[in-house]
C-alpha cells in the first residue's frame, strides 16, 4: 500500500452535523454515517472527507477545536466513531478527517493555559502581543478577556487563537517569533503528534484547514516559503511513519503540491479557473463558461493548463469539488440537467473528485436562513441531508433539527432512486463510467478546443469529451480519427464529422474507439 490510492479515489464530503441523525437529537451523528456507508459506496465514491468531528463549543461549525483528542459527544461516542472507521474500511471505504491546524477554540485548554497572567509552558503556544496597551499596526489582536498583559492573533472569526507556528518576515521583535524558534518548532511537534493520534487510530489522511496560514508574514499564496518548509517537513514524517496517508489542502494554488500536498483543492476564489467553468468572477463580472449566457472556454483552458501542469511537475493533485461547506450549491442556479452535464465535466478533468454531500440530488442552496454556528451565509449549503418525504426529510426523528429541513418531491434520495433519469442514478452511471477507464486516471490531458462559448474538447488519453453547455446546437473545428463512437453521453449523442464535431444542445460527449 501507499497514498497511491488517491488517484484512483472518489470522495464524499460529509458535514456530521447534517447527514444523518440515528438517535433523534437533531444532529447528525457517527452512528448515522456507519448507517449509510452503503448508501455512499453505491453512490461509487470509495472515499470520505469528514468534516470536523472534534470536540467543540461550535462557534465556527467544528472548526474551532476545545480538545484535538476527543470526539465531539454530539455526534457520539468514542466506539461509536471507531466503529465508524472499521466499518467504512471493512467496505473498502477510506476516512479522511479535518485536521484544523492554525488555530484552536478560545475554550482550548492550552490556549487557556497560554492566557494566565504568569509564564508558564504553554505561553509560546499561542501568539500574544506583548503588552495590552499597546497597539500594532495591521495586527488582529483582541485583549481584555484574559489576565495574561497582551492581546492574541486571531486566525479567523474571534473564538480562535492562533497558534504560534512564528514569523517569516518580523515587524515586531517585541513579540514576534521566527518560525525557526523553538516555541514554533515546538507547535509544529505538537500538530505532529495530532496526526500520529487519529492515524494511529485508523485515519487515512486529513484535509488540512487553512493549510496555508501557518507561518505569518510568509508572502502571497502563491509564495509562502516557510509555510512550505513546514509542510514538507511533516509530508517527510508521514512519508515515513503513515506511508499510506495522503493530505489534502485548503490552499488553492499549486505551491500547495510544491509544499508537499497529494491534492490541493481549486476552490471558487475569484478567477480561478474553477470559477470560470462553473461559477463566474461577479466582482471581475466575468460569467463561467457553464453560464447560459456564454462564457469564456479559452480563459478557463489557459487558467486550468497553467494550473494542472504547476501540479502534476510537483506530483500532486487538483481536488476538483461540486461545492464544499463554505460555498453556495449549484442548484437552483442550474437545473439537474445542467447539473449532469457540469458534473461530468469537472470529473472527468484530470484531478480527484469530491462530492459535496447532496450535489447528487441536486439539493438546494438556501438563501436567507439564519446563521446557526457562525455558518452566515454558508448556512444555506449545510442543510440536513434530504433521504425521503418522511418527518424531517428522513434525517432525523426529532421535534427540532438543528437546522431546518427541506425535502421535496424531486429532491431526495428516496424518489430519486425510483427515477432512472435522476440525477443520482446519473451520477451512479457516470462514476462507474469513469472507473471503468483508466485515461481518466492518466496524466494524459490535453485541451483540443477553447473558443468562447463553442463546445469545449478536451482528450484524457486515448478518449475526447466534447461540451456544449448552450441551448443551440453547435460545431468544434476538431478532427477526430474514423473509428470512434460515443462511448458515454450526456443528452444526446455529438457526432464525429469529417472536420468538426457536432455537438448537440446542451450535451456532453466521451467518444473512444471500445
Ligand atoms: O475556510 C477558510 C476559508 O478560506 C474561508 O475564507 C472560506 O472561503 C469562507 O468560509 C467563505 O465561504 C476554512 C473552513 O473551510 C471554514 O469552514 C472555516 O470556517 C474556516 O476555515 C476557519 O477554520
Amino acid at each position: 500500500m501507499s497514498s497511491n490510492w488517491i488517484k484512483s479515489a472518489v470522495f464524499y464530503e460529509i458535514y456530521p452535523n447534517s447527514f444523518m441523525d440515528s438517535n433523534g437529537d437533531g444532529y447528525g451523528d457517527f452512528k448515522g454515517i456507519t448507517a449509510k456507508l452503503d448508501y455512499i459506496k453505491s453512490l461509487g465514491c470509495n472515499a470520505i472527507w469528514l468534516n470536523p468531528h472534534y470536540d467543540s463549543p461550535f462557534m465556527d461549525g467544528g472548526y474551532d477545536v476545545r480538545d484535538y483528542f476527543k470526539v465531539s459527544d454530539r455526534f457520539g461516542t468514542e466506539e461509536d466513531f471507531d466503529e465508524m472507521l472499521a466499518t467504512a474500511h471493512a467496505k473498502g471505504i477510506k476516512i479522511i478527517l479535518d485536521l484544523v491546524p492554525g488555530h484552536t477554540s478560545e475554550q482550548n485548554a492550552d490556549f487557556l493555559k497560554s492566557a494566565e497572567p504568569v509564564k508558564n509552558e504553554m505561553y509560546d503556544r499561542f501568539i500574544w502581543t506583548d503588552g495590552i496597551w499597546r497597539n500594532y499596526d495591521g495586527v488582529n489582536g483582541l485583549g481584555g478577556r484574559h489576565d495574561r498583559d497582551g492581546k492574541y492573533i486571531i486566525n479567523y472569526f474571534a473564538t480562535q487563537p492562533a497558534l504560534n507556528y512564528g514569523y517569516n518576515r518580523i515587524d515586531y521583535p517585541e513579540w514576534q517569533m521566527p518560525y525557526t524558534s523553538e516555541a514554533a518548532k515546538a507547535t509544529r511537534e505538537w500538530l505532529k503528534s495530532v496526526m500520529r493520534f487519529w492515524l494511529d487510530r485508523g485515519a487515512d489522511g486529513f484535509r488540512v484547514d487553512m493549510a496555508d496560514s501557518l507561518v505569518k508574514n510568509d508572502g502571497e499564496r502563491n509564495e509562502k516559503p516557510a509555510t512550505t518548509e513546514l509542510w514538507r517537513d511533516i509530508r517527510a514524517m508521514l512519508d515515513k511513519e503513515y506511508p499510506d496517508c495522503v493530505l489534502v489542502s485548503e490552499w488553492s494554488d499549486p505551491q500547495a503540491a510544491r509544499a508537499g500536498f497529494h491534492v490541493d483543492f481549486m476552490l471558487e476564489f475569484a478567477s480561478n479557473p474553477y470559477n470560470l467553468l462553473v461559477r463566474g468572477d461577479k466582482e471581475r463580472k466575468r460569467r463561467a463558461y457553464f453560464d447560459p449566457a456564454g462564457g469564456d472556454a479559452k480563459a478557463f483552458a489557459d487558467g486550468f493548463i497553467d494550473w494542472y501542469k504547476q501540479v502534476n511537475e510537483a506530483g500532486g493533485n487538483i481536488g476538483l469539488i461540486t461545492c464544499n461547506h463554505d460555498t453556495p450549491r449549484l442548484a437552483p442556479v442550474y437545473d439537474n440537467e445542467q447539473l449532469k452535464l457540469i458534473y461530468a465535466t469537472v470529473f472527468t478533468l484530470p484531478g480527484v473528485p469530491f462530492i459535496y454531500y447532496g450535489d447528487e440530488i441536486g439539493m438546494k442552496y438556501i438563501p436567507d436562513i439564519p446563521s446557526v454556528e457562525c455558518g452566515f451565509s454558508r448556512t444555506g449549503s449545510r442543510t440536513p441531508m434530504q433521504w425521503s418525504m418522511e418527518k424531517n426529510a428522513g434525517f432525523s426523528s426529532a421535534e427540532h433539527t438543528f437546522l431546518p429541513t427541506f425535502a421535496d418531491k424531486q429532491t431526495n434520495v428516496a424518489s430519486q432512486q425510483k427515477d432512472k433519469r435522476s440525477l443520482l442514478n446519473f451520477m451512479k452511471e457516470f462514476l462507474a463510467f469513469r472507473r471503468s477507464r483508466k485515461e481518466f486516471i492518466s496524466d494524459d490531458f490535453e485541451i483540443l478546443y477553447a473558443n468562447g462559448s463553442e463546445p469545449l474538447v478536451y482528450k484524457r488519453g486515448g478518449l475526447v469529451v466534447a461540451v456544449n453547455p448552450l441551448k443551440t446546437k453547435q460545431n468544434a473545428p476538431v478532427a477526430l480519427p474514423p473509428k470512434v463512437k460515443a462511448l458515454f453521453s450526456v443528452g444526446k449523442d455529438a457526432k464525429a464529422q469529417k472536420t468538426c464535431i457536432a455537438v448537440p444542445p446542451l450535451s456532453f460527449t466521451v467518444f473512444g474507439e471500445k
